[in-house]
């Protein structure tokens, strides 16, 4: 359990608590109900959970807005539930990793109640304030991600604070020593606590400009709506002065060098930016004493994975550096759930989860992911997520990827919740349920454990390089190497048969893989939405 590098490759399933299980009836996922639905994610054989936030919330943002970095939400549980949880975990062979959701904190948190009380209190400075302009207007051009200006005006200390995503998600001041102490104390406390890392919510926002300069216009050649919709003015914007910062990766390095007192501790950041990923991922991630992983957003994007896009997103991971290691994920609580997204059908599904299986990288998979759930519709009326309700209908919010798990084939509520469900359950995700899915052994559930443990069992798919061979519209494949074992992999990406190329040398067909290839002497054929794996010898 101890290996330093067990996240090299791991799998990390992604729990969203309020979505998981409810065990109270109350219509809300938490704790309890993650601890009893453990079994189903042990039978996937996934190394780690990442756990969404489970601290006290006001829950504007749904945990992503704490008021108390060191308790658990009622709603929740008790700190008690989560210690339960993690020894829990831990005896099924699952790590856990945390959301750390540092760059702001709830308006609701004591620190900000107190720093917006004067301009002299203790904690005057621990978050970002400025006065306005002459004319009465905000110090800069920053906005926010979910809308309108990144200043809020406080009445009462008559200044503006900053806020880079809700006016209620105030922006902690890096800049102060105090409050770098502060998170790394709050840090310090989840790892007494016993986790084995932490997921860093919008880590290249910690910082901002200290002379809070207005950011530039972006060209509009550069725009891209890979994640957010282009109704958003905030991707017009070159995110300059408000994120991205040289002071992050000093905060990291402090940061790495506490994680390095305790064993095996891992950390993936969320290092967004449309416009510069790559070049950001680098500098986050290099040198090994900064973030162990940068989470990749490549493969979230709306635009369709084909074999050349996927071979393009590999190409700049490798180009990061020896050191750098991805984490790839194709769906999230942010992004629209990728069957839908991507409009897969159940084969497509199948092979494209392999190819996620088999790249150079860390995966991580999210809740529902493993049913084949698509994106569930969400009338305006039962709209939660203030992102959705702010640029509705041109963009619909997060919640059609945040609807409860479907558990079993009960028509009210999929098993989820003996209550009324915070957003309902979606009626076409009931046949997908565990329970129905588990007990049919050509489902995709199951077809996700079989890749899953085929993945295990090849050291070089965990750890190896990746080689490319060929890509194009509709098909990829690549050799993965690690020491002397070596794994070709090849993807049919389309609906007709597809003739494979094998690489030089004595490749002998993996039949272990739970896919098809036809071979007729030397020739080998993928039928429709097939992918092959070879291994020499
Ligand atoms: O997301 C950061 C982020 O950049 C999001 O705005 C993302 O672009 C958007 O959700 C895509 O639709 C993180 C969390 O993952 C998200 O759930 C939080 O709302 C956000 O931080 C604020 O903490
Ligand atoms: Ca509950």
């Amino acid at each position: 359990i101890s290996d330093p590098d067990w996240w090299r490759g791991a799998v990390i399933y992604q729990i969203y608590p309020r979505s998981f299980q409810d065990s109270n009836a109350d219509g809300i996922g938490d704790l309890s109900g993650i601890i009893h639905r453990l079994p189903h994610v042990a039978s996937l054989g996934v190394d780690a959970i990442w756990l969404s936030p489970f601290y006290t919330s006001p829950m504007l943002d749904f945990g992503y807005d704490v008021s108390n970095y060191r308790d658990v939400d009622p709603m929740f549980g008790s700190i008690g539930d989560f210690d339960a949880l993690v020894e829990r975990a831990h005896d099924l062979g699952i790590r856990v990793i945390v959301d750390l959701v540092i760059s702001h904190s709830s308006d609701q948190h004591p620190w900000f109640k107190e720093s917006r009380s004067s301009r002299d209190n203790p904690r005057a400075g621990w978050y970002v304030w400025a006065d306005a302009k002459p004319d009465g207007s905000p110090p800069n051009n920053w906005l926010s991600i979910f809308g309108g200006p990144a200043w809020e005006w406080d009445g009462q200390r008559m200044q503006y604070y900053l806020h880079n995503f809700l006016s209620q998600q105030p922006d902690l001041n890096f800049h102060n020593p105090d409050v770098r102490k502060a998170l790394l104390d709050v840090t310090r406390f989840w790892l007494d606590k016993g986790v084995d890392g932490f997921r860093m919510d919008t880590v290249n926002f910690y910082f901002c400009d200290a002379e809070l300069r207005d950011n530039p216009p972006l060209p509009d050649a550069s725009r891209s709506d890979k994640i957010a919709p282009s109704v958003n003015p905030y991707n017009f914007q070159d995110h300059h002065y408000d994120k991205n910062r040289p002071e992050n990766l000093e905060f990291l390095k402090e940061f790495r060098l506490l994680l390095n007192e305790y064993d095996a501790v891992t950390s993936v950041g969320e290092v967004g930016d449309a416009q510069r990923g790559g070049e950001i991922q680098a500098a986050y991630t290099s040198g090994g004493d900064k973030l162990h992983m940068a989470y990749d957003f490549d493969l979230l994007s709306n635009e369709f994975p084909t074999g050349e896009r996927v071979q393009a997103a590999i190409a700049k991971s490798v180009g990061l550096g020896p050191d750098s290691w991805p984490c790839w994920a194709y769906s999230n609580h942010d992004v629209v759930r990728h069957a839908s997204r991507w409009n897969l059908s159940d084969p497509a599904q199948r092979v494209y989860m392999a190819l996620l299986l088999s790249l150079r990288g860390t995966v991580c998979l999210y809740q529902g992911e493993e049913l084949g759930l698509t994106e569930a519709y969400i009338a305006f009326e039962d709209l939660q997520d203030p992102y959705g309700k702010r640029f509705w209908p041109r963009f619909k919010g997060r919640d059609g990827c945040r609807t409860p798990m479907p558990w079993n084939s009960d028509l009210s509520n999929g098993g989820f919740s003996d209550g009324k469900p915070w957003l309902p359950v979606a009626m076409e995700h009931i046949h997908s349920a565990v329970e129905t899915q588990d007990a049919d052994a050509k489902s995709i559930l199951v077809f996700y454990r079989r890749m899953i443990e085929f993945r295990r069992a090849h050291r070089a798919l965990l750890k190896g390089r990746q080689l490319p061979v060929e890509a194009d519209q509709s098909y990829i494949s690549f050799i993965r190497e690690h020491d002397n074992a070596r794994v070709f992999c090849a993807f049919n990406l389309s609906d007709e048969d597809r003739g494979v190329t094998m690489p030089d040398g004595a490749w002998r067909i993996d039949r272990a893989a739970p896919f098809r290839a036809e071979e007729d002497g030397d020739a080998v054929t993928l039928p429709p939405w097939q992918a092959l794996f070879a291994v020499v010898g």
